[in-house]
């Protein structure tokens, strides 16, 4: 067993943050105040492979393993959180169309989310059914050569501002075995996306509400069978998962860089701060979390790569631990700031407010808890 990093992956961590630091960093405060959407920046992460590290290379992309694309987003969250966040999302979305779309319907898009040309959103979250996914209402009607869209979802990450959605619709019973998953060109006729939510963070990427009022999506955009698409929606998320559970652990890896450096340059009490063992012993514990944290993620994302039969459980494990220890460690280097810490000329009181949300979404932490318990009680 070797925990080292090896070449490769050592020098896609070094370019990942050169460009964290060149141009992600300098903006993200920004971006998080007006509520910017850099669309530029994103489109030039597709020079660098970020818009499909998982995607095969057949279309484009870099064909990576998750453990190496999970290095890769930590760096990029490091940079900015939130918009390292919607580039996972694409990453999923992308992943889904080209393993489950057909040869033909992956053709036509994946190459184009690789390059930044189009963007995409995943749409599962309804306002009736946010933890009970399977409970879904929004209806795909098949009718001839086309089925008819119908519904809302809820909460969706870059919508009104991406060009293609995967969609998760009931074309059959109740329960997950009814759901089929679609590929819909995002300014379809019937489509209308609701205002920019306001919210605590995330702000550099737009989220709304989507209305499906009739729209009809050819019968070849649907990814594979009628029926599967619970389960492809649960498949993106393992991945998803980790990749949310990476970005907290970047975003709390740039907290305790800063109030490292905090802590020995502000005196009280006629010394630094970094001399007071109290402190100290608080930096210790953040440390020692974070790397606990970043270790689950890697374990977690290697199980996905190996196709481990335990790897849902794995990646719901670390997305819980990893988003639960990063939002503390975060919430603690505020701390060590002080009053300053709350104040938005430091970077501090940004990573709690983006970080808080990693506990929410790609399911809740008691989402993760029930997914991990279910497992250790079947077993
Ligand atoms: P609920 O399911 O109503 O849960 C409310 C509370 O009850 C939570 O604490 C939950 O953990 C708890 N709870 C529910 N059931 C149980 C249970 N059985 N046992 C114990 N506790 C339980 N969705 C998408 O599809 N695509 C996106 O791009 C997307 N982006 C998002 C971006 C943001 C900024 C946010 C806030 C959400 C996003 N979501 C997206 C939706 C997100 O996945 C849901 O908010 C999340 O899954 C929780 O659903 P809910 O909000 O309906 O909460
Ligand atoms: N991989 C493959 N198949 C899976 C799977 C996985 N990870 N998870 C479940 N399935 C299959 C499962 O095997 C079963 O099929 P079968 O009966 O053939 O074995 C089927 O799907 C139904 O699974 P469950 O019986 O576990 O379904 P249930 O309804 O009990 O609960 C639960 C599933 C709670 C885990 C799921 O609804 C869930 O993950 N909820 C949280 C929703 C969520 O994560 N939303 C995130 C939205 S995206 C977002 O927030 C973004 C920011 C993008």
């Amino acid at each position: 067993m070797n925990f080292e990093l090896n070449e490769d992956q050592i020098a896609f961590q070094q370019s990942a943050r050169d460009f964290a630091e060149r141009e992600l960093a300098p903006h993200a405060a920004e971006w998080d105040a007006e509520s910017h959407f850099p669309l530029d920046v994103i489109r030039q992460s597709g020079d660098m492979g970020f818009l499909g590290l998982y995607t095969p290379e057949i279309y484009g992309g870099l064909g990576l393993p998750r453990l190496d694309s999970a290095i890769i987003f930590e760096e990029l969250a490091a940079g900015c959180t939130s918009t390292a966040a919607y580039l996972t999302i694409h990453n999923m979305v992308s992943w889904m169309i080209a393993s489950f779309g057909g040869k033909q319907l992956a053709e036509q898009w994946v190459p184009k989310m690789v390059t930044g040309e189009v963007l995409g959103s995943y749409c599962l979250t309804e306002p009736g059914a946010g933890s009970d996914a399977a409970s879904l209402k929004t209806r795909a009607e098949k009718k001839g050569e086309v089925y008819v869209l119908n519904g809302g979802k809820m909460f969706i990450s870059g919508a009104g501002s991406t060009q293609v959605l995967v969609v998760m619709a009931r074309t059959g019973g109740p329960g997950p075995k009814g759901i089929s998953a679609f590929v819909v060109p995002a300014d379809a006729p019937g489509i209308s996306y609701g205002k920019k939510e306001k919210k605590m963070g995330w702000n550099s990427q737009p989220t709304r509400a989507i209305t499906f009022d009739n729209v009809e999506i050819p019968v070849e955009n649907r990814l594979g069978e009628e029926g599967q698409g619970f389960a492809f929606a649960m498949k993106g998320l393992d991945g998803g998962r980790i990749n949310i559970a990476t970005c907290a652990v970047g975003t709390a890896q740039a907290a305790l860089n800063a109030a490292q450096r905090y802590v020995q340059e502000r005196q009280q009490f006629g010394q630094p701060l970094a001399e007071l063992q109290t402190v100290q012993f608080r930096l210790a514990d953040m440390l020692t979390e974070l790397v606990a944290a970043r270790q689950m993620v890697r374990l977690a994302a290697w199980k996905l790569d190996s196709g481990s039969a335990d790897a849902t459980a794995y990646c719901a494990m670390a997305k819980r631990l990893a988003t639960d220890l990063s939002f503390n460690i975060a919430n603690n280097a505020l701390q060590l700031f002080g009053g300053y810490g709350y104040l938005q000329d430091f970077p501090l009181e940004r990573h709690v407010r983006d970080l808080r949300v990693h506990q929410i979404l790609e399911g809740t932490n008691e989402v993760m808890r029930m997914i991990v318990g279910r497992k250790l009680l079947q077993d």
